[in-house]
């Protein structure tokens, strides 16, 4: 039998770097249609296509009995009021759970069942161990004004199913006012 050979990653707090990992990008453009003000996304891009999260995954074979993990930094921002946050996911896998681990920054995470006939929302702050059960899609938000950075650990045969979050967003949204984080039912839903 052919050993995986045991290896460190150094995860960095204060930035979210993570080394050796292999970086991923999502810009504004990339997650522009969950965005309820479609014409202040419109104007935004029109003059600029901001980073809004960066996800760096350390090099696991997505084999079962693997665990992959990574970091996840959320740049802090609105479009108009809706604070910036990922796609957000099923596992295609959905009996596979999840742990997201807040480094930095304040944030809020959304689960929904599949059918989205339950929605919960928990909040990120540094030293919150969110689990994430199987079957709960998960997407996570900036709340405040700087970095959100979690660290994530995740079978690594679970598998991504962007597609059903693409089609149907998630039942809940988060959103300032008055200066304040307000979760609200997602009128589009
Ligand atoms: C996380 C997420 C990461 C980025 O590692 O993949 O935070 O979010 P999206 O994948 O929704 O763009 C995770 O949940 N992995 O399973
Ligand atoms: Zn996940």
């Amino acid at each position: 039998m052919k050993l995986f050979r045991p290896f460190n990653v150094v995860v960095d707090f204060e930035t979210g770097n993570l080394t050796p990992g292999k970086k991923i990008t999502r810009y504004l453009s990339d997650i522009q249609h969950f965005f309820l003000d479609k014409e202040k996304v419109k104007a935004v891009l029109a003059k600029e296509n901001p980073l809004v999260y960066e996800v760096i995954y350390a090099e696991v074979p997505e084999e079962p009995g693997h665990l992959a993990h990574c970091t996840t930094i959320i740049y802090p921002g609105k479009v108009g009021n809706e604070f910036f946050f990922t796609k957000g996911h099923l596992h295609e896998k959905l009996e596979t759970a999840e742990i997201y681990f807040t480094l930095k920054g304040q944030g809020r995470l959304i689960m929904a069942s599949p059918d989205g006939e339950e929605c919960e929302v928990l909040e990120m702050f540094p030293g919150s161990a969110s689990y994430i059960p199987p079957s709960w899609s998960h997407r996570s938000v900036n709340v405040g004004g700087e970095p959100l950075i979690f660290y994530c650990i995740f079978f690594a045969d679970a598998g991504h199913d962007y597609a059903t979050i693409d089609k149907t967003g998630f039942p809940k949204v988060v959103l300032e006012r008055n200066g304040e984080v307000v979760v609200e039912n997602n009128p589009n839903w």
